[in-house]
């Protein structure tokens, strides 16, 4: 064997990124790099169109703590972190209102992806929105509010990179970490869907768009939990 030619390497530097556009990560899990890039500004004016309506909180949890990611929710559920536990309600508790309704272009954008990985009918009718800042994280977890595991969840990434930990079926999984960036979508499906993963934290670079801020939109398909019978 010859040992590597420097200039060769060199070269390499010039070389166009040939990361595949659509990559399967694992079974049932599809990153499709860039995928939003084309209409990014599209994106984040929705985004703000919601956020208007319904802004970015801090939820509390229910050990007592505060997310260090802000949080608000678009659909007709939106996902509720409290003291009470974790659920998916009809109303934002902050104003009382039904949540801001999906804009056409988020949702296009997530059926054309769910499409893309190979699911034909995603029909999302929770969003919920992330906001990260400096010394923003989110632990490893699982996904497992929405009580429909059949569908997938498109995940949306816009802004400031975030460092992605992609673990497995259980918490002591092997965790591999990821670069997600601006316009990169990924799909969850199949045996992947309640595998855990979080967020270890931002990228070194501001975006041009966002600066110092990752914003993560992610869409689900939920089934309203059982509720308990009305007295009667
Ligand atoms: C893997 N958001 O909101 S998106 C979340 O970047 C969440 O804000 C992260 O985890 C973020 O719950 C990660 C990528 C992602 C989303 C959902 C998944 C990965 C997933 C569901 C199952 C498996
Ligand atoms: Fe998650």
């Amino acid at each position: 064997m010859t040992s590597p030619d420097p200039t060769a390497r060199q070269m390499d530097l010039l070389l166009p990124d040939t990361r595949p556009m659509r990559e399967e990560l694992e079974a049932g899990a599809m990153l499709l790099r860039a995928f939003a890039k084309p209409c990014d500004a599209e994106y984040l004016q929705a985004l703000e169109h919601v956020a208007r309506q319904a802004p970015f909180r801090h939820m509390h949890t229910p050990g007592g703590g505060t997310m260090s990611a802000a949080m608000t929710s678009c659909g007709t559920l939106g996902w509720v972190s409290s003291l009470q536990g974790y659920t998916y309600t009809t109303l934002d508790p902050a104003s009382q209102q039904a949540w801001p309704t999906i804009p056409p272009s988020l949702l296009s954008l997530a059926q054309a992806a769910a499409q893309t990985a190979g699911y034909a009918h995603f029909i999302p009718n929770a969003c919920l929105l992330n906001r990260y800042q400096n010394g923003s994280h989110m632990g490893l977890h699982q996904d497992r509010d929405e009580h429909d595991t059949t569908q997938p969840i498109v995940s949306l990434s816009l802004g400031r990179s975030g460092i992605f930990l992609w673990g497995g079926p259980d918490r002591r999984s092997k965790v591999r970490t990821l670069m997600l960036e601006h316009g990169d979508v990924l799909v969850w499906g199949g045996p992947a869907r309640l595998h855990y993963h979080g967020i270890k934290g931002l990228g070194p670079h501001a975006h041009p768009l966002t600066g110092w801020t990752r914003f993560n939109i992610t869409f689900r398909h939920v089934v309203a939990p059982p509720t308990p019978a009305p007295q009667t």
